[in-house]
């Protein structure tokens, strides 16, 4: 049975012909929900259907005739199914949620959804990657998209953001040669879902202005643990207006309560394989398990009369404002607590727009926003098909809509009555402006002048600045990965001139970043040193603390040399929205897996045992049940290992897969831990300087301390471990 909450047709009457009008029927709040629940089977239209095993034959073993209409509609459809994917953001993954304020801004807006602390703004947020098709791989390096509608009592309002506060380029109209140059190359479509190939790197090494940006996309921050530990940005600088009419430039930011957390290169490339839902798989489990997903939004704001203050252009894309200069309030908090029912009709349909804008929130003159503000809306019509795409129910504002516009394919509102015109004085007459003292959205009015010019204002010229600010904010080990990402991408790179273009710039942002990264393309840089021989990398404990002292005069930044809000070393950490894999077998200490279970449970995590084989064991003191193996898992899904004791844990010292389960979890800093018979698989794996560091590893023997060393293991399963020593033995 349908199980809808609207009536049958959406009715619009304010223009009907009678005498009297009808009331125009509100929108529901919910979109009509199907299950398929032993409802009876029937074609489009309604009719029954006797058979769907065999289509409709002249005799048993004759054609098919074309008479058959239900196999005619059923194949029809299904040829139908797929509409365009998205030409950028193409895979992604969303959740429902609410949004709640926690101080009214109206000294800063006229917003509803930022000034009424009582409402519960229902949102969906959808999660996505930028290259990749729709079936590529979640944790390919990539920025993410962080894309929030929020259905307001004024209309939906979308923050269509990334998880990096900054963007490659300065002007829209660069956006295409961007995506053609990151995208597939054309002649061979290779690679899928990979900016390390030659035309990526040939459009950034002859576009300055994306310097910046290549530091956030060369860090950890386009390889994020799980959705719910990214942050967001709106990126652009946006406009709040108040009652007064006055504006306050704006930045919005997403804050995540886990707090920010990444993968590491080798990791990711093989989840990729183990598991290329990765992100998506952890986040409909976490919420199904009431692990829902939080952020809070902050803002920056900045007086209109302090726009040309610093020495970076606020309307630029490639800067973000320091939050040493203007820190980030945080306003209220994002759920995000229920999964789609329906991937297709929700994640696929849904539609963002930069222009969902609402009464108190405005643009600026940033020209990649400008550019923005054409292309969703166009994007959307070849996308979905039809200018009626904001009926779909998941992107229908939950507030009335009403107006003159008609028509055009798949329409779904029926509206009544002979006006569809205004100015109307027949009965019924059109639907009326809204003045701004009831709630009319009004442009703010900025003067504009100037000569029609093709040309980016000078403000916009410095491309190294804030690629340095980004550099010297990070950790040793922070910038360890930066260089290893660019050696990794360069190399992939076949054209030798494109790669030494690259290092050119790398030597503007930092000598040191510069001859590493040259070390490993073969190359010298500009003063003529051998860096390989000079500051070769092979100790990588020498190597971090090398780079940590690296570090360049910043501009562009107003004066800030150091940012600690960019670096994710000092994130809260802790077990929760964490996976952790048990291993185990035959005669394992079943009390202990039970305590520890139990233990990570109470903190947030989820945890598989992981065996020899899936179903039942016989444990020491009770049965288990397993539900993965070493062969169909791998530690890269998980965040920590634990390895039970008991006599049957000597078993797990001979299983090869075994020994790579925790050298890897090892060589990607997690915390690694055994109890009893089990620290033999650690001892005969990792390598003796593990132990002695005691960096994340927990090996404890003697019976009597389990419980203690379970505590220790759930207080630092969130924890990666980046001071390791030879990690590249490993
Ligand atoms: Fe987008 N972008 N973009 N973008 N973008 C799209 O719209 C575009 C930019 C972002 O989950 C497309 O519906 C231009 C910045 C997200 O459905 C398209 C420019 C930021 C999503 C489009 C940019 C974004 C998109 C493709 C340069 C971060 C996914 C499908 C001027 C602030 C939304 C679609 C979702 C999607 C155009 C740059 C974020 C083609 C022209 C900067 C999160 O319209």
């Amino acid at each position: 049975m349908e199980t809808t909450q609207q009536s049958e047709h959406q009715l619009h009457s304010a223009t009907n012909g009678q005498s009297t009008p009808e009331p125009a029927v509100t929108i529901p709040a919910e979109h009509p929900l199907k299950t398929s629940n032993h409802e009876p089977l029937t074609t489009n239209v309604g009719q029954p259907i006797a058979t769907d095993q065999n289509s409709l034959r002249a005799g048993e073993r004759g054609p098919t005739l074309l008479e058959d209409y239900v196999l005619r509609e059923k194949l029809q459809h299904f040829d139908h199914e797929r509409i365009p994917e998205r030409i950028v953001h193409a895979r992604g993954a969303a959740a429902h949620g609410f949004f709640q304020l926690y101080d009214s801004l109206e000294d800063l807006t006229t917003a509803k959804v930022l000034t009424d602390t009582s409402a519960q703004t229902p949102v969906f947020v959808r999660f996505s990657t930028v290259a990749g098709s729709r079936g590529s791989a979640d944790t390919a390096r990539d920025v993410r998209g962080f894309a929030v509608k929020m259905y307001t009592t004024e209309g939906n309002w979308d923050i269509v953001g990334n998880n990096i506060p900054v963007f490659f380029i300065q002007d829209a109209i660069k956006f295409p040669d961007l995506i053609h140059a990151a995208k597939p190359e054309p002649d061979r479509e290779i690679p899928q879902a990979a900016t390390a190939h030659d035309t990526f790197w040939d459009f950034i090494s002859l576009t300055p202005e994306s310097m910046h940006m290549v530091m956030w996309i060369m860090s950890d921050r386009t390889l994020p643990r799980s959705f719910g530990m990214m942050e967001g940005f709106g990126v652009h600088t946006f406009r709040l207006v108040n009652a007064k009419g006055e504006s306050t430039f704006v930045k919005f930011h997403w804050k995540p309560l886990l707090g920010v957390h990444s993968l590491v290169w080798d990791e990711a490339q093989q989840i990729a394989g183990k598991d290329a839902d990765f992100h998506r798989r952890s986040m409909w489990d976490s919420i199904k398990a009431g692990n829902f997903l939080e952020w809070e939004l902050g803002i920056q704001t900045l007086p209109e009369a302090d726009e040309q203050k610093y020495d970076f252009d606020i309307l630029d894309a490639t800067k973000l404002w320091p939050e040493e200069l203007l820190p980030v309030r945080r306003v209220g908090k994002m759920t995000l607590n229920r999964n789609p029912d329906n991937y297709f009709a929700e994640t696929e349909q849904v539609a963002f727009n930069t222009t969902n804008v609402v009464p108190g929130i405005d643009f600026s003159n940033d020209p990649l926003l400008q550019g923005r503000n054409f292309s969703y809306l166009d994007t959307q019509l070849s996308r979905l098909g039809s200018p009626n795409f904001t009926e779909l129910p998941i992107n229908r504002p939950r507030c009335p809509v009403s107006n003159n516009q008609r028509d055009a394919q798949m329409r779904h509102t029926i509206d009544k009555g002979r006006v569809s015109y205004a100015p109307a004085s027949l009965d019924g007459h059109s639907p009326d402006e809204v003045t701004p003292a009831r709630g009319g959205f009004v442009s703010y009015p900025a003067s504009v002048n100037g000569p029609k010019v093709r040309a980016r204002s000078q403000s916009f010229d410095d491309h190294y600045g804030q690629a340095k600010l980004f550099w010297n904010s990070m950790s040793g080990s922070e910038k360890e990965h930066i260089v290893k990402a660019l050696q990794f991408e360069l190399s992939m790179v076949e054209t030798r001139t494109v790669r030494q273009r690259m290092l050119k710039h790398l030597l503007q942002i930092n000598h040191v970043l510069a001859e590493q990264v040259a070390s490993a393309l073969g190359e010298l840089v500009a003063d003529g040193h051998n860096p390989a021989q000079s500051r070769g990398t092979a100790d990588s404990i020498a190597g971090v603390h090398l780079l940590a002292g690296a570090t360049s005069e910043t501009t562009a930044s107003g004066g800030v040399q150091q940012s600690k809000a960019l670096s994710m070393q000092d994130q809260p950490t802790s077990a929760k929205g964490r996976k952790v894999a048990i291993l185990v077998a035959n005669d394992v200490d079943s009390w202990q897996v039970a305590t520890l279970q139990e233990a990570l449970q109470r903190a947030g995590s989820k945890s598989d045992l992981v065996g020899l084989h899936i179903g039942r064991i016989q444990g020491h003191g009770g049965t288990l049940e397993v539900t993965k193996t070493l062969a169909n898992s791998s530690s890269v899904l998980y965040d920590a290992v634990f390895v039970v004791g008991g006599p049957g844990a000597a078993a797990l010292q001979h299983k090869g897969d075994a020994h790579v389960f925790v050298a890897q979890a090892y060589k990607h800093g997690k915390p690694v831990a055994a109890t009893g018979e089990g620290v033999d698989l650690l001892t005969a794996a990792l390598p003796t300087e593990a132990f002695h560091h005691k960096l994340g590893v927990i090996a404890e023997q003697h019976a009597a301390h389990q419980q203690q060393a379970i505590k220790q293991f759930v207080d630092i399963v969130g924890t990666r471990h980046w001071n390791r020593p030879d990690l590249e033995h490993v």
